[in-house]
């Protein structure tokens, strides 16, 4: 496009929009009004998408998820339609920065974490590479809640972003679907068979709202479909004349709580009826959609499976199996066994996930008094399911027992999922192996085709080209740009990590990240830090088995070190942190008042603070990722081994070149194969002994009083930690969970004191190697290089291989 064009579509659209001229325009207006010329470019193109999957008979994917954590849009799309420039230059000539409308947009946060920015990178990558897709989700009013951290305490406050995040949706009113909750199920015989009648039920409304996802260079657009719930009748004068007053204005109230807020705990489940509703809600309005739309094209659903693959991400979609048979028999009449048939060849499940208290589970009465025929339907596939084991499993009630999907009062939603799916996948090459060996053997045993594994990848165009422009102009002189569209290309990279000019151009283009850390870190949290130090960073949701606690241990131990011996040689460092805890998870938040009680004594450490900083980044987010990893030079992984399934942070920073401190865990296992041992630092149990420690016993107790360290640094943390002329903060809550126990469970459930001395070892070696930068450099681009493989393009590559076998809308112009 010329910048001529370009200009007249923004002063046109400004001029319609708000009646302005460029030169009067806010910085608000001039925002909406490139979002919404770009979103008339990828409108065209979604056009065509949609043409040409209805030309091709394409079969696509839905992927269905309670989460898309996308982040900024703005900039996105621009770099994806390949416009950077001339938007840049345009705007420039307009008197306004991109960078400033960058910066006014919200994150949409609709997203947890992990889980969800992993939906937000394979709907980018299925786009770059032209396969039709749709993802569904609920329209949050609230995302997740942003953090404050007042006096070292975490505070939440809601997340309005719709004020910028509105310019990016389509409403699509006319696409509404009605669900219905609640009420009683009546049978009668219709014509010879039993029909099944649902009445006074509550109808919520479904609207869908569009967000176009462009994939680089491509001629894809694809659909992230949002719905909003809506009252069905804003108060039903009928239900007045009946002088049921109370149950309109009850439906419109509940209608309306559905899409209020996403739910901020992102592992520990917990039975409330709204999450049931919400997951109910959403998984019926995209079903019906889904039908609706195949009716349409094809006026038969036998060939569901052939043209729509729905891929549920972890078990909060599970209801779309017994949903699907609902509408596939009571709307469209077929029998139980076709439409078990249909349902059982469209749905793939991915786990993501094995500690036990995230599995989800519903009292059979709240999944009976908020969907009846659903929870009919459960009951019935339940009964054929169990009677299918009895076969397999003859006279193995346990065994039987324990994989029932319906049990002791409850419905067990992973059980279903596995039953009603075609694919059962984990997110890396150990947490796949631990669903066969362990979580789901049982399952395993009788379907063993069933089972697959699919490594997480990321939307590496967004965490490298978009976030680390210097290392993209960097890598793209050095091997060229193709790798920009065929991540594999990115392996040439390593063949520069001996090139005198490649090393000393990363030097610098590290030192200038790291510089633009700090002025973000001096502007928010007002403390110096010193860009040669090396920038070592835990950046990912605060649980107790990630493990913060132990880098604050080893923090606290080279303080000490240094207290004892104020000459000590060490590696001057800053430890950053960015993390957000569950606002119900006590001692998630007890870890984080932690962190700030030491940062403020070490940082006021006249004594200590040339050398050592410790940075709590607040409200750690998407946007605040994309400046964190580029700067990053150690990146801490360090998860109790077989508990992370795979992580996708620890991809992001190896990917902008910095160096693994990890355990065996996860996807660390796969970037140990990718870039040998030699190139990061890993340490710890493995996930065999440490099953093997937990079963015999152990002993957490043992372990604080042999060692000296652990005794000193708990003890201290037990009587009071602050700077020394402010208050000492005690916490004994945190030193009991690791050496006693608390009402909950076992000392040290995640063996951190466990791991303690390995750690410190292997930590000792990183901040030595990190005196010869030549060396550490060479080492970061072998990084760089090998992290190809977790591209999440090849993540959708192996899903479309191994389960999705989708079609391919068109070959890419060269
Ligand atoms: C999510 C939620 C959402 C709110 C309500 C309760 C609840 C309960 C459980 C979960 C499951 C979260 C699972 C999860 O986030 N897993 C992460 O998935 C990442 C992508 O596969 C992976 O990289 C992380 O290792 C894994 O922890």
């Amino acid at each position: 496009m010329e910048k001529k064009q370009l200009r007249s579509l923004i002063a046109g659209k400004l001029s319609r929009h708000y009646g302005v001229e460029p030169r009067n325009a806010t910085k608000n207006q001039m925002y909406h009004t490139c979002a919404l010329v770009v979103r008339d470019l990828m409108m065209e193109k979604w056009n065509k998408t949609q043409k040409e999957i209805e030309k091709k008979h394409a079969k696509q994917v839905c992927y269905l998820s309670l989460e898309f954590l996308i982040g900024k849009s703005l900039k996105n799309n621009i770099y994806n339609l390949g416009l950077l420039d001339e938007f840049q230059c345009v705007l420039k000539g307009m008197g306004c920065d991109l960078q400033d409308l960058v910066d006014i947009e919200e994150d949409a946060a609709l997203g947890n974490g992990g889980l969800g920015r992993l939906a937000a990178c394979y709907m980018d990558a299925l786009a770059a590479q032209n396969l039709p897709a749709t993802g569904f989700s609920i329209l949050y009013e609230y995302g997740l809640f942003k953090q404050r951290i007042i006096e070292g305490q975490q505070t939440e406050l809601p997340d309005s972003w719709l004020d910028t995040g509105r310019s990016w949706l389509i409403p699509r009113t006319d696409e509404a679907v009605e669900v219905h909750f609640g009420g009683e199920l009546v049978e009668h015989w219709e014509s010879g068979h039993l029909a099944i009648e649902h009445q006074n039920y509550t109808s919520v409304t479904a609207v869908p709202h569009d967000m176009l996802i462009s994939g680089y260079q491509s001629d894809t657009v694809n659909t992230l479909r949002l719905w909003q719930a809506k009252a069905t009748r804003t108060l039903d004068f009928k239900l007045f004349g009946e002088g049921d007053y109370l149950r309109a204005i009850e439906e419109q109230a509940m209608a309306e709580t559905i899409s209020k807020i996403l739910y901020p705990e992102d592992k520990h489940v917990e039975g409330k009826s709204l999450r049931l509703k919400q997951q109910y809600f959403f998984v019926s309005a995209s079903i019906q959609n889904i039908i609706n739309h195949h009716m349409r094209t094809y006026g038969r659903l036998d060939n569901l499976p052939k043209r729509v693959v729905i891929q549920i991400n972890d078990t909060h979609p599970t209801l779309v199996i017994p949903e699907m048979m609902r509408i596939m028999m009571d709307v469209h009449g077929l029998t139980w066994e076709d439409a078990w048939d249909i349902t059982t060849h469209t749905v793939a499940y991915t786990n993501h996930t094995i500690m036990p208290e995230a599995l989800e589970r519903w009292s059979e009465d709240l999944v009976k008094s908020i969907m009846p025929r659903v929870y009919q339907i459960i009951v019935e596939i339940n009964r054929r399911f169990c009677e299918d084991l009895w076969n397999f499993y003859p006279n193995d009630w346990d065994t039987i027992s324990k994989m029932a999907i319906i049990a002791y009062n409850e419905v067990r939603m992973a059980n279903l999922a596995i039953a009603g799916s075609f694919s059962v996948n984990g997110v890396s090459a150990l947490h796949s192996q631990i669903l066969k060996d362990d979580s789901f053997k049982d399952f395993y045993h009788v379907t063993p085709a069933k089972f697959n594994n699919v490594t997480n990848g990321i939307a590496y165009r967004r965490w490298m080209g978009q976030a680390n422009e210097g290392l993209t102009a960097l890598v793209t002189d050095k091997i060229g740009p193709d790798f920009l569209k065929d991540p594999k290309e990115l392996k040439n990279f390593a063949a520069f990590a001996e090139d005198e000019d490649t090393l000393t151009r990363f030097d610098k283009i590290k030192r200038d990240n790291k510089e633009r850390l700090a002025r973000y870190i001096k502007e928010h949290n007002g403390i110096t830090v010193d860009p040669d130090s090396m920038f070592d960073v835990q950046a990912k949701r605060l649980h107790e088995y990630k493990r913060q606690t132990l880098n604050i241990l080893h923090i606290l131990r080279m303080y000490y070190e240094l207290k004892d011996n104020p000459n000590l040689d060490v590696t001057p460092r800053t430890f950053i942190f960015g993390a957000k805890a569950a606002p119900g998870y006590y001692t998630a938040k007890q870890i984080i008042r932690l962190i700030h009680s030491v940062a403020d004594m070490i940082n006021n450490d006249p004594q200590v603070n040339d050398k050592l900083k410790v940075v709590f980044l607040e409200d750690y987010k998407v946007s605040i990722a994309e400046i964190l990893m580029p700067a990053a030079n150690l990146s801490e992984q360090i998860s109790t081994a077989g508990r992370e399934a795979s992580g996708t942070g620890n991809m992001k920073f190896m990917l902008n070149g910095a160096l693994t401190i990890g355990t065996m865990d996860g996807a660390n296992i796969e970037i140990c194969e990718s870039v040998g041992e030699e190139n990061m630092f890993i340490f710890g149990l493995r996930k065999d002994e440490v099953l093997d420690l937990q079963r015999n016993g152990y002993n957490a107790m043992y372990y604080y009083q042999q060692n000296a360290w652990l005794s000193r640094i708990l003890n201290s943390i037990q009587n009071g930690i602050g700077r020394a002329d402010g208050p000492q903060v005690s916490y004994q809550d945190i030193v009991h969970s690791l050496i006693i126990g608390n009402d909950y469970g076992t000392a040290d459930p995640y063996l951190v004191l466990a791991d303690f001395e390995d750690y410190c070892r292997v930590q000792r070696i990183a901040g030595e190697q990190f005196k010869d930068a030549k060396t550490w450099n060479q080492k970061a681009i072998i990084n760089v290089a090998g992290a190809h493989i977790f591209a999440a393009d090849r993540s959708v590559q192996d899903y479309n291989e191994r389960i999705w076998h989708l079609t391919t809308l068109w070959k890419d112009k060269k």
